[in-house]
């Protein structure tokens, strides 16, 4: 069973922009969590659930998110107010675009994740039924190479619902501790995680405070 946390509220939340280059790229006085991972992996879907609104546009077509989309918001946990922004980034690895245009996310991409240092939280979403794909990997080393000691790089397995109760449970034997998460949290049984906690572990991580 998972621990107890002070209560959680999300406050407020809306959009800030859309930006295809850094030049767009909003000011950077907030602290933010980068959302990255594979195209059609649920970044945009998890930005929703865990802001409590459909704000970013999520879809079963992959490639649906072709901007890095800001958004702010607004978290209440215990008596403490936190003001943050999100980051929903394009999927890495989405084989319809052009190769020109993903010469040129990819060059756009790399630049705003290693040069802005407001961003505290990388968090990797991973499919929960291809944990080891070799792009995954590659994202993960790319983060390594540059991320400084005031930032956190966190997994979260998206699709977990999609697993068969046997690869539920390897799949948090061999990683225990896992951030998981399900289409509709509410059908998640407790011992695998809560909404609560997603977003409770994220703004602990997004304030440098360690968690389990
Ligand atoms: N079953 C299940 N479906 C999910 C989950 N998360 C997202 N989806 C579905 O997966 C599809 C893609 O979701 P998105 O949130 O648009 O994915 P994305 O990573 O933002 O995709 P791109 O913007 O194309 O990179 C949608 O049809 C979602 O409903 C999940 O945890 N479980
Ligand atoms: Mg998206």
């Amino acid at each position: 069973m998972l621990k107890n946390s002070p209560s959680l509220k999300v406050l407020e939340s809306h959009f800030v922009c859309s930006a295809t280059n850094i030049a767009q790229t909003p000011p950077t006085h907030l602290p933010e969590v980068a959302f990255l991972g594979r195209s059609n992996v649920g970044k945009s879907s998890f930005i929703n659930q865990i802001l409590g609104r459909k704000i970013a546009k999520s879809s079963a077509t992959p490639g649906k998110t072709q901007m890095a989309n800001f958004f702010a918001t607004t978290w209440q946990m215990g008596d403490e107010k936190v003001a943050f922004g999100c980051i929903d980034l394009p999927g890495f690895g989405y084989a319809k675009v052009s190769k020109g245009l993903q010469e040129e996310w990819g060059a756009f991409l790399c630049a705003l994740l290693q040069q802005r240092p407001s961003i505290k939280l990388f968090l990797h979403l991973i499919d929960a039924r291809h944990p080891q794909l070799n792009l995954d990997q590659q994202v993960q080393a790319f983060l390594q190479s540059f991320i400084k000691p005031d930032q956190q790089i966190r997994c979260v397995y998206t699709k977990f619902d999609k697993l068969t109760s046997h690869a539920k449970h390897t799949l948090l034997q061999e990683h225990p501790g896992a951030l998981v998460s399900v289409l509709k949290p509410s059908t998640l049984k407790p011992k695998f995680g809560s909404l609560e906690h997603l977003q409770t572990t994220l703004l602990n991580a997004l304030l440098g405070r360690i968690c389990a």
